[in-house]
C-alpha cells in the first residue's frame, strides 16, 4: 500500500508538472470520490491495527500535498490568465472619444442669475412665491383696487374671478410683508403673465426681477445709490443712471430710471436710438397705503421697491432687437452666449 500511495503522490506530480494540464481532471482522477487514493483508503480496512495509522498518516501526506500543489497551479493559472487579459484588453488611454457636448444656461437665466448675485452681494436675500396668485395680493395689497386703470396695463390671465396668474412678483413681497416686521431686504425674481400679443418686444410670459427694502428711515437717496451700484456692476464702471418722475399705484414718489448708454458712453447709437440713454428700470418710495395694508406702520418705517424686466435687461446686454429670439430655442442663437 505504500508503494501504491507513493506511485500516486509521483504520477499527480508529474502530470501536474506540465504548465497546460487540466488540475480539475487531475484533481478528479486522485482525490475524486472514484479517485485513486479514495480507492487506496478504502483498502485500509485490510491492514493490520499497527500498519493502519501509519498508511493512514501517509495518505493524508500525499492527500496534502497533491491540494498543496494543485492549489499553488490555480493560482499560477489565475495570474497568467489576468496578464493574458492585462494584454489582450488593453486601453489606449490617448485614443480619440466620443465628444460630450456640454450644455449651457439659457441667456436670460445666465442674466438672472448675474443679477441675483449683484443684489445678494449687497444684503438682499431671494423670496419666491406662487405663480398662480390670488387677486389680493396682485392688485389690492398693491393700491390697486377693482376698476383702478393699472389692471388695463396689468392685464392677466384668470383661473377664476379672484385668482390669476400674477402680472408682476410684487405679490411675492407683499406676502412677505404681511409675515415679517421691518428690516426688509428681498429680491424676488420670477415668470410674471400679461394679456400681451407676441411682438419683438412683447410676451404673454416674461420674467422679472423686482426689489424691496424696508427699514426706519429708508430714503429716496438709499435707492437711488443702490441702484447705481446695481448699474455699475451690470453695466461697467462708467455707467451713470438717471430718475425721470413716473406714476405707479405702490409707489409714491415713482420714477423710470434709464441707464448711460453702454455702447456709445451716452453720444447717442443705435442700441439707444441716438438718446444716450436706455430705460431699464421703474422704481419709488413704497406707497404709505401698501405699507399699511400688509401689516407695516409707515409712521415708523419707509421703504423702496424697484422692478425690472429680465428680457429688457438681456436685450441691452447683448444687444438683442427681438424678444421672440429668446423664447425659441432656436440652438444656433443659444449658443452665442
Ligand atoms: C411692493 C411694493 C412696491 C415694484 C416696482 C416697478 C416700479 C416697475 C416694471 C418694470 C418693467 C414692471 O417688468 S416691467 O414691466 N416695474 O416699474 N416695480 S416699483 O414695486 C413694489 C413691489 C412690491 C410690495
Amino acid at each position: 500500500m505504500k508503494a501504491k500511495l507513493n506511485q500516486i503522490r509521483e504520477e499527480a506530480f508529474k502530470l501536474l508538472e506540465d504548465e497546460n494540464c487540466n488540475v480539475e481532471e487531475i484533481r478528479i482522477k486522485y482525490l475524486g470520490k472514484k479517485g485513486e487514493l479514495t480507492s487506496v483508503l478504502r483498502m485500509m480496512g485490510q491492514l493490520s491495527p499497527e500498519e493502519r495509522p501509519i498508511m493512514g498518516q501517509l495518505a493524508n501526506e500525499v492527500r496534502a500535498e497533491i491540494e498543496a500543489k494543485i492549489a499553488e497551479m490555480a493560482e499560477a493559472n489565475k495570474a497568467k490568465e489576468l496578464e493574458k487579459a492585462l494584454v489582450s484588453e488593453k486601453i489606449d488611454v490617448t485614443a480619440y472619444g466620443k465628444e460630450q457636448k456640454i450644455g449651457k444656461l439659457h441667456p436670460l437665466t445666465q442674466v438672472q442669475r448675474k443679477m441675483e448675485d449683484i443684489f445678494i452681494g449687497m444684503g438682499f436675500s431671494i423670496a419666491e412665491g406662487p405663480e398662480v396668485e390670488y387677486d389680493y395680493y396682485n392688485f389690492q395689497a398693491l393700491n390697486i383696487p377693482e376698476n383702478h386703470p393699472a389692471r388695463d396695463t396689468q392685464d392677466t390671465f384668470y383661473i377664476t374671478d379672484n385668482i390669476l396668474l400674477r402680472s408682476q412678483t410684487s405679490p411675492v413681497q407683499a406676502r412677505v410683508m404681511e409675515k415679517t416686521q421691518p428690516p426688509i431686504r428681498i429680491i424676488s425674481p420670477g415668470r410674471v403673465y400679461r394679456s400681451d400679443e407676441v411682438d419683438g418686444s412683447h410676451s404673454p410670459l416674461f420674467h422679472q426681477l423686482e426689489g424691496l427694502v424696508v427699514d426706519k428711515g429708508i430714503t429716496m437717496g438709499n435707492l437711488r445709490g443702490m441702484l447705481e451700484t446695481f448699474a455699475k456692476t451690470m453695466f461697467g464702471e462708467k455707467t451713470k443712471i438717471r430718475f425721470r418722475p413716473h406714476h405707479f399705484p405702490f409707489t409714491e414718489p415713482s420714477a423710470e430710471v434709464d441707464v448711460s448708454c453702454f455702447v456709445c458712453g451716452g453720444k447717442g447709437c443705435r442700441l439707444c436710438k441716438g438718446e444716450g440713454w436706455i430705460e431699464i428700470l421703474g422704481a419709488g418710495m413704497v406707497h404709505p397705503n401698501v405699507l399699511r395694508t400688509c401689516g407695516i406702520d409707515p409712521e415708523i418705517y419707509s421703504g423702496f421697491a424697484f422692478g425690472m424686466g429680465i428680457e429688457r435687461i438681456t436685450m441691452c446686454q447683448y444687444g438683442i432687437d427681438d424678444m421672440r429670439l429668446l423664447y425659441e430655442n432656436n440652438i444656433k442663437f443659444l449658443k452665442q452666449f
